[in-house]
């Protein structure tokens, strides 16, 4: 009798054991099952790379925009659209991921799409930059924090996406964020010297920016007061490319500086080494809070940049993927012309793996007042 027993615990603590382990396996990509609606989203376009005038030409340029330099990238693949709230929402259930929102249980949302409710109970702003609540438990899953959600903007892009969780995102893929220059080459669409991905001149409904006086009035031309779906516009480039500038910020994997050049322009991980709220990315294209011509926030073109920390989210800051392709590949050409294929780097860019369980000093919400070395930059998000 007691062997009985004994062999019973046996099996139902194995069984036990068996649930726990099927419970925290965190699935990769090629378990998890199609989806019919939203993968369209995560098609890639394969571009040939090749040597292209980087920058903008123009004096008004911010955060460096206006160093020229002439660059070269490898082929490479990079997502049509920005990641959306569907795509990321089956990483984090695949892997249970984290983001850095989360971990800090607060992110940056616009004033105008937080609840009076959730207002009234915000006691300092950034100064500087008062549009921006700093609104708790605000993440990805809800942008406004409690109470929103994502059920009606699943085509729209993920969004309280920190460098971080935009590259744990990639790799789960197999993939790995754009280089800045890469970012560029993506966005030019095979044109040289233009503004735009679409050519010289401004044209109406071609993004989403803000029209009308910031931040009080949006005259909403185009259509959107804040974040709009992904495919809102149509394509900006030959390259058959959607919501490259405006919409969100995209994040690249590389280093920040004011003052950049040809040693700036390579990948850089946010390593063990780095604590992420000390290392500073490029982010590229602008977003909803941005402007035409740059009389508030950034003027918005294939140029626009600033940096920000590897920890750092808010509403308006998103992602898409690139990777690498053999020199050679021409896997799908791009609608564009194809140019300077033949001219391309030799080295691979380099894919580095993030840390588990990496540590962070983001300030809590209350600390927000200026004192401290982080978010200074956010009135500029
Ligand atoms: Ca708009």
């Amino acid at each position: 009798m007691k062997i009985e027993v004994f062999t019973m615990l046996t099996i139902y603590s194995s069984l036990a054991f068996m649930v726990l382990i099927s419970l925290s396996h965190a699935l990769s990509k090629d378990e998890v099952p199609a989806d019919p609606v939203f993968d369209k989203y995560e098609e890639m376009v394969a571009l040939p790379g090749g040597k292209f005038m980087m920058g903008s030409s123009k004096s008004d340029g911010k955060d460096g925009e206006s160093v020229q330099r002439k660059v070269t990238v490898k082929p490479f693949k990079i997502n049509k659209y920005p990641i959306t709230a569907a795509s990321f929402r089956k990483f984090v259930r695949a892997k249970k991921y984290k983001t850095d929102a989360e971990k800090y249980a607060w992110s940056f949302a616009f004033d105008a799409f937080v609840p009076e409710a959730i207002k009234n109970t915000i006691e300092q702003r950034l100064p500087g930059a008062p549009w921006w609540i700093p609104v708790q438990n605000a993440y990805w899953r809800q942008p406004e924090g409690k109470g929103s959600g994502i059920e009606n903007r699943l085509n729209y892009p993920a969004v309280h996406i920190s460098n971080v969780d935009a590259r744990a995102f990639c790799q789960w893929h197999g993939w790995r964020l754009p280089t800045e220059p890469e970012w560029e080459f993506a966005a030019r669409g095979s044109l040289e010297g233009k503004e735009y991905p679409w050519g010289k001149k401004f044209e109406k409904n071609r993004m989403n920016i803000w029209q009308g006086k910031f931040p009080e009035k949006n005259t909403k031309a185009d259509g959107y007061h804040g974040v709009s779906p992904v495919d809102a516009f149509p394509p900006q480039n030959d390259y058959d490319l959607y919501d490259m500038i405006g919409n969100v910020w995209e994040w690249t994997s590389t280093k920040f500086s004011a003052t950049p050049s040809a040693k700036d322009d390579a990948p850089s991980p946010a390593g063990e080494e780095e604590n992420p709220s000390q290392v500073r990315f490029v982010l590229r294209g602008g977003s909803y809070i941005d402007s035409k011509d740059g009389k508030f926030n950034h003027a918005t073109r294939v140029t626009t940049r600033m940096g920000n920390e590897a920890d750092a989210g808010s509403d308006n800051l998103g992602f898409r993927c690139a990777v690498s392709l053999p020199t050679g590949t021409s896997e799908k050409k791009p609608k564009g012309k194809k140019k300077n294929a033949d001219n391309v780097a030799k080295e691979e860019p380099t894919v580095t793996e993030l840390p588990e369980g990496a540590k962070f000093v983001r300030p809590n919400p209350a600390d927000l007042n200026g004192k401290g070395k982080k978010k200074k930059n956010r009135n500029e998000l």
